[in-house]
């Protein structure tokens, strides 16, 4: 099937008209457009991985909480499908993201448009790496020698169950900042409701129909597994396993996680551990926690290596609108 970019760009932008929400980072006329959310993790590893190569494009900020439809509005999901490369849809939940393990989600950010490729790229790690094989601006993220060892890392980091503990609550603690705690009761119910308003606009349309009802089917499958405390309990116990197995990665001092030589593997595990952190979990390598006895020092210094870089504050820490968190109070510069 052919497809018309530009009048797909042209009906994903219709309803983005916030010009503080649709800015260009860097130059002036950059090849890509990036549909994101500020406080997203995906979005966060696709930012810092273009702050790191230095390369500009159009940042349109797609708010998944305000009443518009947001990530859900059939323009934007449009675009999304074009760039379908034959995964099935997921309708599942397993508190991960990962289009490798859990599927194509037509209407979650990020959604990359290469002008000059002609392209729509989805899934930040397909993102991230089709942004450093066509910018040159700096070195690069995924040099050939390491190519195996990150995709590694990419997987380590894609198969972390994030989404289960930013939506749900481990049941004998909730370690979350109060505010979020607060605004994720009934967030999955209040998604499918947005959702079953953009699905009456496009009845016409049966790859949107089908598009929607996957991802309703998923935001049910989400609540159900927010409100069962054993999987609840087996994500967070995830997480320590992922964080004392990174640990043994660093015994040979080694001072990024593939070596001497930066990787987009840092780019993603400094957006992952961050996250982390935010969340309330800098147990995970702190110990001395009732959920996690052991300290990871060696994480801790990295995360302080990762922390620091320039690249990752502008598209994680500092970047307008993000949500904070006293768990990284710390890391403010204001
Ligand atoms: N595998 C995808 C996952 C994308 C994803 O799950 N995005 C989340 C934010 S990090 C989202 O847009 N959620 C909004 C929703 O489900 O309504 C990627 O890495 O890009």
């Amino acid at each position: 099937m052919t497809i018309d970019l530009e009048e797909l760009v042209a009906g994903a932008n219709a309803p983005l008209t916030d010009v503080e929400m649709n800015r260009t980072v860097g130059t002036e006329s950059p090849r890509f457009e990036l549909y994101h959310f500020a406080f997203s993790l995906c979005s966060q590893k696709v930012r810092a991985c273009l702050a790191e190569k230095n390369a500009g494009y159009i940042a349109h900020d797609i708010n998944l909480q305000m009443p518009q439809l947001g990530n859900y509005d059939p323009g934007y999901v449009r675009l999304r499908l074009a760039a379908r490369s034959g995964a099935g849809f997921a309708t599942g939940y397993t508190g991960r993201s990962s289009v490798g393990t859990e599927g194509f989600d037509p209407a979650v950010v990020p959604t990359l448009v290469d002008h000059e490729a002609g392209m729509v790229i989805v899934d930040s790690v397909a993102i991230c790496r089709h942004i450093d094989q066509v910018t040159q601006m700096q070195g690069a993220l995924v040099a050939p020698d390491l190519a195996d060892d990150v995709a590694r890392e990419l997987a380590i980091v894609d198969a972390t169950p994030h989404v289960a503990v930013l939506y749900g609550a481990h049941p004998d603690m909730d370690f979350r900042p109060e505010r979020l705690r607060k605004g994720m009761a009934g967030v999955h119910d209040r998604k499918i409701q947005k959702i079953k308003t953009a699905r009456e606009m496009v009845l016409a349309e049966p790859a949107l129909i089908a598009a929607y009802d996957a991802k309703i089917a998923k935001e049910e499958a989400g609540r159900d597994y927010v409100a069962t405390p054993d999987l609840m309990r087996a994500s967070v116990n995830q997480i320590v396993s992922i964080v004392a197995d990174l640990e043994t990665r660093f015994a040979d001092q080694r001072e990024w996680i593939c070596g001497d030589r930066f990787t987009l593997s840092d780019v993603v595990w400094a957006v992952s551990l961050f996250r982390l952190k935010w969340l309330g979990m800098s147990f995970l390598w702190e110990g001395g926690h009732q959920l996690n006895a052991k300290s990871q020092p060696r994480v801790e210094a990295y995360t302080a290596r990762l922390f620091e870089r320039p690249a990752f504050r502008a598209a994680a820490v500092d970047w307008p609108g993000i949500a904070r968190s006293d768990h990284v109070s710390e890391h403010y510069d204001v």
